[in-house]
């Protein structure tokens, strides 16, 4: 209520009125806030209003205002995690439901696909990984990563007006470096999925990289020239992700990916797919139904490609 009314006291009868609570309570929610980097201003029969917010990804940061049904509405907020990969699963297989989400401000222990290593910084990015329990075949779990994808692009628009490129299969990249990492990584069983967790790294407000990415990395901050609002690109790309999602979920994934198609700058080029079992080379023909690529090589000969680092 104190974030959507920056320019007003609210008192603490009002508050206390419209939440069901006493007033001893709200006082005492007010001091949590503070404690947490909130400065409030308490006004003798006026009331109280938030005069700076730390630029944290509370879940009070991204609840308010927040207009989906069930994506976002259980937020595990950490300062410190090894990775909220591994935190999403354990929530997952103890039960916790389709939308929540894992924020955290750092990572010490990022992952990247195959083992890989992704660099999470404190305060600067938004490492979040979100919980899915989808009545779908687990060989379609791919297509997810890809619905992902046209969400974020789409969130990260609304907020910064930038368009983004997917590259195919799980990064997004602005101005042709790497701003986003999307990792996809289900529990399932030989015929059903238990739960999908979909992990997004996207680098907002870092203005430097380690040596080993600096020539390949970018944050919003780098190409905007000025930082952004964390917790707005959350909401925007829950928003768009709980939409996209029912659509998939009623439609199936055409439509997703003719809204992919439109974003791809990996199809209809000649490219290089390094994966698990050799590289090839050719003409990248487009995506197939499921989600996976179709590479022509020089004879002619078309391979599905399933996974792989696209050059
Ligand atoms: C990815 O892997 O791009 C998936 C990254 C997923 C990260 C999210 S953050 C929230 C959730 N929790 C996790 O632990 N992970 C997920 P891959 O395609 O394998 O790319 C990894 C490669 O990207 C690394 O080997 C580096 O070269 C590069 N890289 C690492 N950190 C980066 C960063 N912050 N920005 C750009 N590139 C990075």
């Amino acid at each position: 209520m104190l974030t959507e009314h920056p320019e007003e006291y609210l008192s603490g009868e009002a508050i206390s009125n419209y939440l069901g609570c006493s007033r001893t309570a709200v006082w005492k929610h007010v001091e949590e806030l503070r404690k947490s980097g909130y400065e409030i201003e308490a006004v003798p029969r006026r009331g109280y209003r938030v005069v700076h917010k730390p630029n944290l990804l509370t879940s009070s940061e991204i609840q308010a205002g927040l207009s989906t049904r069930y994506f976002g509405k259980n937020v595990h907020y950490e300062k410190s995690v090894s990775s909220t990969q591994e935190l999403a699963h354990r929530i997952a297989s103890e039960g916790g439901e389709e939308g929540t989400i894992i924020v955290a401000e750092e990572q010490v222990a990022g992952k990247g696909r195959l083992g890989r290593q992704w660099y999470s910084p404190i305060g600067t990015g938004i490492w979040m990984s979100m919980i899915l329990k989808p009545k779908i075949p687990p060989q379609q779990a791919p297509q997810l990563t890809l619905l992902t994808a046209v969400a974020v692009i789409r969130g990260i628009h609304a907020i910064t007006g930038l368009n983004c490129d997917i590259k195919w299969p799980n990064d997004i990249l602005l101005n042709g470096k790497k701003l986003v990492g999307i990792l996809t990584e289900m529990q399932a069983d030989l015929d059903q999925i238990q739960s999908v967790i979909i992990g997004i790294g996207i680098n907002v407000n870092q203005i430097s990289f380690p040596e080993e990415i600096k020539e390949t990395a970018t944050s919003l901050r780098i190409e905007k020239g000025k930082e952004i609002n964390r917790a707005s690109i959350i909401k925007s790309i829950l928003e768009n992700f709980e939409e996209l999602y029912e659509i998939y979920l009623k439609e199936g994934f055409l439509p997703i990916k003719i809204m992919w198609e439109a974003h791809a700058i990996t199809i209809g080029k000649r490219i290089t797919a390094r994966t698990m079992g050799g590289s090839f080379q050719g003409f990248a023909q487009g995506i197939t139904d499921e989600g996976i690529l179709l590479l022509e090589d020089d004879l002619g000969d078309t391979h599905k490609i399933y996974s792989a680092d696209i050059e």
